[in-house]
């Protein structure tokens, strides 16, 4: 492995993924910051803990001083109503933008999600030059964050890696999983592969294991050199035998982003 990073953030920490993930980052960097809104229990050897909320731009400002890279899983995870979303995810990431131009924070990967493409058919085959069809205030809120990545590296060359993920849960629970799963090993490899890649410029990459049928493509992620190991194959067959198959034309089998495609309209708060 290349050296360590000096600094790390690791933002929501407290959540599924950032559990997961936080007690296998300090292979990765000498210090790591963790940080959520939510309780964060004790401090590891490496660790500083933060709380912060990422619609507090001082609190951003703070949080970013002294770091290098940033892993960014804070936020909300589902579709809802707008006013969470808007802080979390939309205030949230230009907070964490901005606060990395004004710190010298050199890369960021941002946990985006398929649904920033949830309304493509599962028929379809898509790479990182798919138009966005998001699937709702989630979905939009992902988008804007892949948006304002890319306009923060051309005009002020912070390079990120849009982790486009899957489901990344324990293992694959119904059909649409047997496309989408990302088993939290290669989760962890790809967070590697694009912190440690000498060049990531601003990337797009569809992070979802092995699996069949393929719905994504990474022919345009190749530098962060990047395969995944695990597959959804050895969960197919206790998910046909357990879980019933919905109605062909139901829209959560017609598109990529299933049940989420279904969701809302949601109040404003
Ligand atoms: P999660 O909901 O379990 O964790 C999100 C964390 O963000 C929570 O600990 C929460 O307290 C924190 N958070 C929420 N609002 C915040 C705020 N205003 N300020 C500070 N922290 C805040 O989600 P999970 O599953 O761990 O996902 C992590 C990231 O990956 C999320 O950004 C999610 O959108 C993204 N993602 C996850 C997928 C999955 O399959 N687990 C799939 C696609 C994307
Ligand atoms: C996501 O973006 C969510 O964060 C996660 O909880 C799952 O719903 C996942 O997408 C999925 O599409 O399965």
């Amino acid at each position: 492995m290349s050296n360590k990073i000096n600094r790390l953030l690791l933002t929501g920490a407290a959540g599924g993924l950032g559990k997961v993930l936080r007690p296998r980052m300090s292979a990765m960097a000498n210090s790591v910051r963790v940080s959520d809104v939510a309780e964060l229990g004790a401090a590891a050897a490496c660790e500083e803990l933060v709380r912060c909320d990422l619609g507090d731009y001082d609190g951003m400002l703070a949080l970013l001083d002294g770091v290098d890279s940033v892993v960014h899983l804070g936020g909300m995870s589902t579709d809802g109503p707008f006013e969470p979303i808007l802080n979390a995810n939309i205030r949230g990431v230009y907070n964490l933008y901005e606060g990395a131009r004004i710190q010298g924070v050199k890369r960021i990967l941002f946990a985006s999600s398929n649904h920033v493409v949830g309304f493509h058919k599962q028929s379809d085959r898509l790479d990182a030059t798919a138009a966005m069809r998001p699937d709702g205030n989630y979905g939009v809120s992902k988008a804007f964050g892949e948006s304002l990545s890319s306009f923060y590296f051309d005009r002020f060359g912070i390079e990120t890696v849009c982790m486009r993920i899957g489901s990344s849960f324990p293992k694959p629970i119904d059909h649409r999983m047997l496309s989408t799963w990302l088993s939290y090993d290669d989760l962890t490899e790809l967070i590697r592969c694009a912190l440690f890649a000498p060049s990531v410029g601003h990337t797009i990459v569809y992070a979802a294991s092995d699996n069949q049928p393929a719905w994504w493509d990474n022919r345009y992620a190749g530098r962060l050199g990047w395969t995944p190991k695990d597959t959804s194959e050895p969960f197919r067959a206790e998910i046909e035998a357990t879980v019933p198959r919905l109605d062909p034309t139901d829209p959560a089998v017609l598109y990529q982003g299933g049940q989420f495609v279904k969701l809302g309209p949601f109040p404003a708060n």
